[in-house]
């Protein structure tokens, strides 16, 4: 699909982030499949690579690329991560894959982020796509209640579990004027683990695939 050949196209413009002895931090989903699946061409130059889900840490593996503790290995250089959506201040809203407490745990730690994109990810204001709350599964109800009083509808994720063991509300409909404001207020409630807006600790930097070829902001 065009779609495809974009988020393609972004993935490769990232690998210009990549050198040589780097430890990697790499994201998850079908944008973050493509920079893996490229990066296996750099396997011997890397020293390895650390993943945001176990479905990352297996494609990478699969390409003989070492999967490394994040504990093990201190702040890493790099980033590399896809989006459900992002704004030109580089907000971001993740979680679609389902992955974004640790999405948000090897960003922190990263120096430089790369999100990488298929354009249509690019939005005036986040929103249209649903929020993502990580929550732990007693605080269910009480975290719905609250995303109620924020003008949001929420709907547990049906049949999914987190790679922590916890549940993922995706929150519709929330009008999300202040990036940074919204994150820190989620982040509050008794409950929730991670919500899915990346503001506070944005994009360094937002590579995005079209038909007339790349655009990086930053
Ligand atoms: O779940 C996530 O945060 C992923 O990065 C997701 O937002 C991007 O998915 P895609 O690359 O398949 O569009």
């Amino acid at each position: 699909s065009d779609s495809d050949t974009y988020k393609k196209a972004a993935a490769e413009a990232a690998l210009e982030y990549v050198k040589d002895d780097m430890v990697v931090g790499i994201g998850t989903g079908s944008t973050a499949n493509h920079f893996i699946d490229l990066l296996a061409a750099m396997k011997g130059r890397i020293e390895g690579a650390v993943a945001s889900s176990e479905v990352s840490a297996e494609r990478l593996r699969g390409h003989g690329i070492p999967v490394l503790d994040l504990n093990a290995v201190g702040p890493l250089p790099l980033y590399v991560d896809g989006a459900d959506e992002a704004t030109e201040h580089l907000h971001l809203i993740k979680g679609g894959g389902g992955a974004l407490t640790r999405e948000k745990i090897v960003a922190a730690a990263s120096e430089q982020f790369v999100c990488i994109a298929d354009e249509t990810k690019l939005v005036g204001q986040l929103g249209a796509f649903p929020l993502p709350v990580e929550v732990i599964p007693m605080a269910r109800s009480h975290v719905g209640r609250q995303m109620l009083k924020l003008g949001g509808q929420p709907e547990l994720r049906p049949g999914f579990t987190t790679d922590n063991g916890n549940l993922i509300l995706d929150v519709f409909n929330l009008e999300i004027l202040n990036p940074v404001e919204m994150e820190k207020q989620i982040n509050q409630i008794a409950g929730v683990v991670t919500v899915g807006i990346f503001a506070q600790r944005p994009a360094d930097v937002l590579i995005l695939g079209g038909p007339k070829g790349v655009r990086v902001l930053s």
